[in-house]
């Protein structure tokens, strides 16, 4: 693409060879058949254009957390994390995501509602952004028992780029709730 053309455009968006980068995907299912879905979404995921690999943790269940705090009387969710190396920009690999919670029936009605498949884009790479469509890292990943422990189980050495080891965010998160359960 002509640089003057490409002037003004996400960096992301102007094809070029991009070097395999991995991306942090986390995966939560409250609705319907948790399980199957999400082992559907994770072939999905494998079996999208430029994801040369997937690797996920094992399903985990957790209390729904909704807006005013966890709410057992909710659908409890299966939650993984997967490890995707792709050459896909962060863009397009949100697009994909989004796309792949459409097939599985995501109907977005409430924010934080129950939901068929929720795919998020945790991490890609390094990469630090504060863009309106798409945030990097995920905001509230340091706060989630539910993408922190998953992800931990499968990379002891995460970080979060920007918020530190997941190791040291997963105690601190622990720690500061001890007692107060
Ligand atoms: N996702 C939410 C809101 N609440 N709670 C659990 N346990 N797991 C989730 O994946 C989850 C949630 C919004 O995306
Ligand atoms: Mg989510
Ligand atoms: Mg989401």
């Amino acid at each position: 693409m002509n640089r003057r053309l490409a002037e003004g455009f996400s960096a992301d968006i102007v094809p070029a060879e991009r070097p395999p980068v991995r991306a942090v995907v986390a995966l939560g299912a409250n609705l319907g058949d948790r399980a199957a879905t999400l082992n559907a979404a994770l072939g999905d995921l494998q079996a999208l254009p430029l994801v040369d690999g997937v690797r996920a943790s094992a399903l985990v269940e957790s209390v729904a957390v909704k807006p005013e705090g966890p709410d057992a009387d909710a659908p409890a969710y299966l939650n993984a994390v997967a490890l995707v190396t792709t050459r896909l920009a962060p863009s397009m690999l949100l697009a994909f995501l989004k796309a792949i919670e459409t097939r599985h029936g995501r109907e977005r009605r409430e924010r934080w509602g129950d939901r068929t498949l929720d795919l998020d884009l945790i991490a890609y790479g390094d990469v630090v952004s504060r863009d309106d469509v798409l945030t990097l890292p995920h905001p509230r990943a340091a706060e989630r028992d539910f993408v922190l422990a998953p992800w931990l189980s499968i990379d002891p050495d995460a970080e979060i780029p920007g918020a530190g080891r997941v190791d040291a965010l997963l105690e601190a998160l622990r720690g500061s709730h001890r007692g107060t359960s």
